[in-house]
């Protein structure tokens, strides 16, 4: 459910009662040396969450820019979401708290809002994790059990998965004894997610947008939403850009959405997207969008995997 006003920071409720904000800051492949900037433009701009995880391999420098914000009385811990992420190599029960803690000490907080197991995934090697040789069989019950611990402990405030099929998360909903508060995926008008939304919709599970641009930026990925031309005629129509519109799109269809940018124009640009809608006739249009998933994975499908092929890995979502 999303709630809000005219103008100003608008929240989506989890089923934990918790009010997450529902603009964040994306930060995968925000490079140190960019990504402590681009926190403090966002936070400045009025951004109130922040998208982060340990494989990003960013988070101390994030976590120095918060330290900062903190100190300079911009903003307070409490008045902040951010997220992070259990990164495939950690999933075994005892390697849970201890990738927490570490996120925890290189963002130098001593909570998360919202922690996400990243991917139904798992490699025995964080530093050479795309290797096969490090593919491992995955136990989600198991790795959600230590979530749940998480939860119970304070120190996630809320937890969730990633990149979670309808039939994976399906499964989970039916022995979590802490159900999952969001699954985080890839959503945008090139790839709507209509089924699992109808799935989230159904469950009070919050399904929040990555990628939500497209992720232009990701030169293997070929990625042409922003040039459909459904949002280049509905932005040139309302006087916003095709990011603007793609983000307002992904609120209006109930999704939180993380862009990520570290251009200060357009962090504000994105966040630009709070007191304006699409009107009916023109949101039916993105109806007609061509729908094909972007990140489809490949490289977690191999003989070694679990995954022998992107079907298994997205249980016929494609
Ligand atoms: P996005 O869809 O957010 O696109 C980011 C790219 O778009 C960057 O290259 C950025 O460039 C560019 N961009 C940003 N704003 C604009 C704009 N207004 N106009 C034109 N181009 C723009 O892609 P991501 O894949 O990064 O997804 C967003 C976030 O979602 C990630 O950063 C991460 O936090 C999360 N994510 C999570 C995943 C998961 O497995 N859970 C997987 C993928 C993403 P520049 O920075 O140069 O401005
Ligand atoms: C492997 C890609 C992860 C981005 O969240």
């Amino acid at each position: 459910m999303a709630e809000g006003n005219a103008k100003g920071p608008l929240f989506v409720e989890l089923n934990t009662g918790a009010k997450m904000p529902s603009v964040g800051l994306g930060t995968w492949q925000s490079d140190p040396g960019l990504v402590g900037n681009a926190v403090e433009v966002a936070i400045r701009a009025g951004y109130r969450h922040i998208d982060c995880a340990r494989i990003y391999d960013n988070e101390k420098e994030i976590g120095i820019a918060l330290r900062k914000l903190f100190e300079e009385g911009v903003v307070k811990r409490e008045d902040l979401w951010i997220t992070s992420k259990l990164w495939c190599s950690d999933h075994a029960p005892e390697d849970v708290p201890v990738a927490l803690d570490k996120t925890l000490q290189d963002l130098q907080l001593d909570y998360l809002d919202l922690y996400l197991i990243h991917w139904p995934m798992r490699t025995t090697s964080f530093e050479d994790t795309f290797n096969p040789k490090y593919f491992a069989a995955v136990d989600i019950p198991t790795t959600w059990k230590a979530m749940e611990g998480l939860y119970d402990s304070g120190k996630a405030r809320a937890i969730g998965v990633s990149n979670f099929s309808s039939k994976k998360l399906s499964d989970l909903l039916a022995y979590a004894r802490v159900p999952p508060a969001v699954d985080q995926v890839e959503c945008h008008p090139g790839w709507q997610q209509t089924r699992l939304r109808a799935l989230c919709r159904a469950k009070g599970v919050h399904l929040s947008a990555y990628s939500p641009l497209g992720s232009p930026g990701t030169p293997w990925l070929k990625s042409n939403v922003l040039k459909n031309p459904v949002l280049t005629m509905v932005a040139e129509k309302l006087g916003k850009t095709p990011a603007q519109v793609a983000l307002r799109w992904g609120l209006q269809s109930g999704q939180s959405v993380l862009p990520k940018s570290t251009t200060e124009a357009r962090i504000k640009e994105n966040f630009d997207i709070l007191d304006w809608s699409i009107p009916d006739d023109l949101f039916s249009k993105f109806s007609e969008i061509e729908q094909r998933r972007l990140i489809r994975a490949d490289f977690f499908v191999h003989d070694l995997s679990p995954y022998k092929s992107v079907e298994e890995l997205w249980d016929g979502e494609l």
